[in-house]
């Protein structure tokens, strides 16, 4: 019934194997599928209500009134939604980032995820994973797959209209997956993106030599990677993530003029994950669109990988995350 609220808990995730470009902007298509790491340690909690008496929707972020910008891809996102309920009531969205201070993740995956399970059944939709999946790629490419928890698989589709365009979750051995870490290195306190990571792709794909090589290769590395997540491969996994990483970052630093997120401290976490994986520790790194490095290892060399990276000078604060749920309600 619409007018009633409804509150939703999603966690951010992480890219073992990245999504960085799209074949269509307007439908939110990516260039390419993607694999990823849904982590506990970051989550959003959001609360949709449908109220006739709005003339317009209205949105809190941390409590405070989200920005004209936020507010507008809000209101487009939502008008799907509307769209599919047959409604034109307006919405009071709040909703809280629930991320260690000092984790310097970008918030959209998890906070589209929530969104979509809060909007539709606010608007009394009741819609199953691949639909939500779906609609939350409309919001952000990455929240597709925070739809579900654990290791996930986002896929390109192959139709025009991109309905097969959407995540689904990696059957694996649920003791591989729970002896899974993400340690989270941040550099540079926390200050905001250089580069916001939807305007540095499209400037990527258009402007970098090395973009074509860059989604040439993803093919090879999903198929590598999900063949290393069957065999319970965590070295195998470990190397395609680095892989992937590295090969996204030299897209985007040759892109004209560069794309360039490391600072001098994200090549000095690199440095001491390949010093950690010399004394015999799995540790391998990943990094987004900023300048922190994530380091994917087993539990057992956590607390190892951790101190490490709380060692390298530059580094702000460090949080330790392992695999977590899918979107549900809260
Ligand atoms: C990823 N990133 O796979 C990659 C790696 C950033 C670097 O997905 O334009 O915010 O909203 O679809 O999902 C960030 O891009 O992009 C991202 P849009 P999104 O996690």
């Amino acid at each position: 019934m619409i007018g009633r609220p409804f509150t939703a808990r999603a966690c951010a995730n992480i890219a073992l194997v990245k999504y960085w470009g799209k074949r269509d902007g307007v439908r939110n298509l990516p260039a390419a599928g993607s694999l990823s790491l849904t982590l506990d340690a970051l989550t959003t909690v959001t609360t949709v209500r449908f109220d006739p008496a709005l003339a317009a929707d209205a949105m809190t972020l941390d409590g405070a009134a989200a920005s004209a910008k936020v507010l507008a891809r809000t209101t487009t996102w939502l008008d799907r939604v509307r769209e599919l309920a047959g409604v034109t009531t307006r919405a009071a969205i709040d909703s809280v980032n629930h991320f260690p201070t000092a984790s310097g993740l970008a918030s959209s995956a998890s906070g589209f995820a929530a969104l979509a399970l809060a909007a539709t059944r606010a608007a009394g939709l009741d819609l199953d994973g691949a639909a939500l999946s779906r609609l939350a790629r409309l919001g952000s490419g990455s929240a597709a797959r925070s739809i579900y928890g654990g290791l996930v698989r986002m896929h390109a589709g192959a139709r025009v209209d991109g309905d097969d365009a959407i995540a689904t979750p990696i059957a694996a051995a649920p003791a591989f997956v729970a002896d899974l870490r993400m340690i989270i290195a941040e550099v540079g306190g926390g200050a905001p993106k250089t580069h916001g990571s939807r305007d540095a792709m499209d400037h990527c794909a258009a402007t970098s030599p090395l973009y074509a090589a860059w989604v040439a290769c993803l093919d090879g590395d999903l198929r590598a990677a999900e063949a290393a997540i069957a065999a319970g491969d965590l070295e195998a996994l470990g190397a395609v993530t680095e892989g992937s990483a590295l090969a996204m970052h030299a897209a985007a630093i040759a892109s004209r003029p560069t794309v360039l997120y490391w600072q001098p401290a994200t090549l000095a976490a690199l440095a001491a994950v390949r010093e950690l994986r010399g004394r015999g520790v799995g540790a391998w790194a990943t990094m987004d669109a900023g300048p922190h490095v994530k380091v994917l290892t087993r539990a057992g060399d956590g607390a190892a990988v951790a101190a490490a990276m709380a060692a390298v000078p530059g580094v702000t604060a460090v949080t330790t995350a392992t695999a977590g749920p899918g979107v549900e309600p809260a």
